[in-house]
């Protein structure tokens, strides 16, 4: 007994500090408050949920999932789907007699068009209702389909499984909207090529946490992996290699598995920076530039890595640019392209004679309105071709006007730049001159530490800055970026996930959902079901995932 007790303690106080997924090893016990999440806690966090304490049972030969949309292939595909989560592993759930069963499910949708290629547009309605009601089945209630697609991952997300493997849920009332239009997370393809299977994991990940746009960092100085058709020597010379590229179909491919999820694809083809890779293919494009004995400049310094820019006093280079996108536009079918802009090498484009001269020529004085030149003539170019688009904050930091319609995606952050403290005092400026906006300075999860930094990632809100009302809400959104220089298909998702979720919950749930402490095992739940679901999702707490283990 004397050294029983001490043990005993030892473990009641471990499952204390772990208060995992599932407590499986000793008594269930009802958690104290604020110790782990209710089992079948939805993240992110919807706006309205009431959870009974009231459980019914669910049992997979008979549970049926119906909609009045079911011709929408978006509905059917995910129906499919989600009874595969739901029921996850359907042949060993074992009868809980002594519960009320829950039916099924059905889904009703108001507006049932979605005939393809219908695709998830900017600003979509994505409001849902769930109501599990303690008889009959439940019901979820959305106006489209992008609700129904987010109602039912909300819904798979409340059922959990006994010790028996019996499925339960609480009988439970959800009303759930988004905060922001605007939910993104940037791959970047060109630093290491990521292969289609990853790509597709992570449009799943992406589903399972309620992200709507994959910003498609397709290309950039070290290689060119978008097969384009107009001009192949694009990937002939600027792919790693034939093996490193994303063919048209491959594209299709993953624009068409991101619609099924209700996930945009939003691709971005930088200029007129970072375009050593386009430079193998025409190096004729690219700007020459001039050491000054002071400064001299070294092409292929790795400290000038961003240094081959696109020539912008040359016609060539709008007309190139101008028929790279049209063909892209045929390939990615969202209204939206990135066109990057940023990191523009200001003593490249001033250290050449031509530039100066035509500077002369024109009356500019400073170097910014050269850039203004370019990204004046290459957006209206881009207008033409009718696409809407995204820019880097680069050129507005420098004064250059965009167009008002721009939407522009604040990156810098104070560890870019000493003299500017944080995002916040970029981000002003911006909202001062009318733009919309995307925030992903404090989302760089390309960045590692020791320790749980989903809690930074979750405690940035992008309304927390110096501005008016009128001002935040230029704010549509923000965005997780995965930079690729240090992951490939080894590392990518596991990387990701479950930090990205951090970032997930604080675009969709509402403003006052920020205690760190309370988010903590809720997202360690989620971290679970991700594993459970396929994805190398990394642990944030110490302890194991029930049954599911890697
Ligand atoms: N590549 C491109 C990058 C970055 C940017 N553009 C970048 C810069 C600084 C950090 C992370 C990423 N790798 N094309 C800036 C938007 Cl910290």
């Amino acid at each position: 007994m004397n050294i029983l007790w001490p043990v005993f303690l030892l473990t009641f106080l471990y499952t204390l500090d772990t208060g995992h997924c599932y407590i499986t090893y000793i008594e269930a016990r009802l958690p104290l408050p604020g110790e782990r999440a209710p089992p079948g806690a939805p993240w992110p966090l919807p706006r309205f949920w009431q959870n009974s304490s009231t459980v019914l049972t669910l049992y997979p030969s008979t549970f049926y999932l119906q909609s009045n949309a079911r011709e929408c292939d978006i509905i059917q595909n995910a129906l499919k789907r989600y009874r595969r989560y739901i029921l996850i592993d359907e042949k060993n759930g074992v009868r809980d007699l002594s519960l009320s069963v829950l039916e099924g499910l059905k889904v009703e949708v108001e507006d049932k068009a979605c005939g393809y290629p219908k695709l998830p547009e900017s600003y979509v309605d994505e409001k849902y209702s769930i109501d599990v009601p303690t008889s009959g089945p439940a019901v979820i209630k959305t106006k489209t389909v992008w609700g129904a697609l987010r109602a039912l991952e909300t819904f798979s997300q409340l059922i959990y499984q006994d010790k028996n493997k019996a499925y339960q849920i609480n009988v439970t009332s959800i009303e759930d909207y988004p905060r922001y239009t605007y939910r993104g997370l940037l791959l970047d393809t060109a630093r290491h090529y990521q292969p289609m299977k990853t790509l597709k994991q992570n449009l799943d990940a992406m589903s399972y946490n309620k992200f709507n746009v994959f910003h498609w960092h397709l290309v950039d100085d070290q290689s060119f992996p978008f097969e384009s058709k107009r001009f192949p020597n694009l990937t002939v010379f600027g792919a790693y290699t034939p093996r490193h590229v994303y063919t048209q179909e491959d594209v299709k491919e993953i624009i068409e598995y991101a619609r099924l999820r209700g996930i945009r694809v939003i691709p971005e083809f930088d200029t007129p920076g970072h375009t050593q890779g386009l430079a193998k293919a025409f190096p004729h494009l690219i700007t020459p530039c001039y050491g000054d004995g002071e400064n001299p400049y070294t092409p292929n310094h790795p400290e000038h890595a961003e240094a081959e820019m696109l020539n912008p006093i040359q016609d060539n280079t709008y007309e190139f640019v101008k028929e790279l996108v049209s063909e892209i536009k045929d390939v990615f079918v969202d209204d939206y392209i990135h066109l990057g802009m940023d990191e523009v090498y200001y003593a490249c484009w001033e250290s050449n004679p031509n530039i100066k001269k035509f500077m002369e020529e024109n009356n500019m004085t400073t170097i910014n309105e050269v850039e203004q030149y370019y990204v004046k003539r290459t957006l209206a170019n881009v207008k033409d071709i009718g696409y809407k688009y995204m820019i880097w904050q680069d050129p507005i930091d420098n004064d250059v006007q965009a167009s008002p319609d721009t939407v522009v995606e604040v990156w810098k952050d104070k560890y870019l730049d000493s003299k500017m403290d944080y995002w916040e005092n970029y981000i002003v400026p911006i909202a001062q001159k009318g733009y919309k906006i995307v925030l992903s300075s404090c989302w760089y999860l390309n960045y590692i530490s020791y320790g749980p930094d989903w809690k930074k990632y979750y405690e940035c809100d992008p309304r927390e800055f110096n501005g008016t009302e009128e001002e935040k809400d230029l704010v549509v959104g923000g965005e997780a970026c995965m930079w690729g220089e240090y992951v490939d298909g080894t590392n990518l998702l596991s990387r990701l996930w479950p930090r990205a979720a951090a970032v997930a919950e604080r675009l969709w749930s509402d403003a006052s959902v920020r205690d760190v402490d309370s988010a903590n095992f809720r997202l360690d739940q989620q971290r679970c079901r991700m594993l459970r679901r396929g994805i190398p999702a990394q642990p944030i707490l110490n302890g194991f995932c029930g049954d599911y283990e890697w």
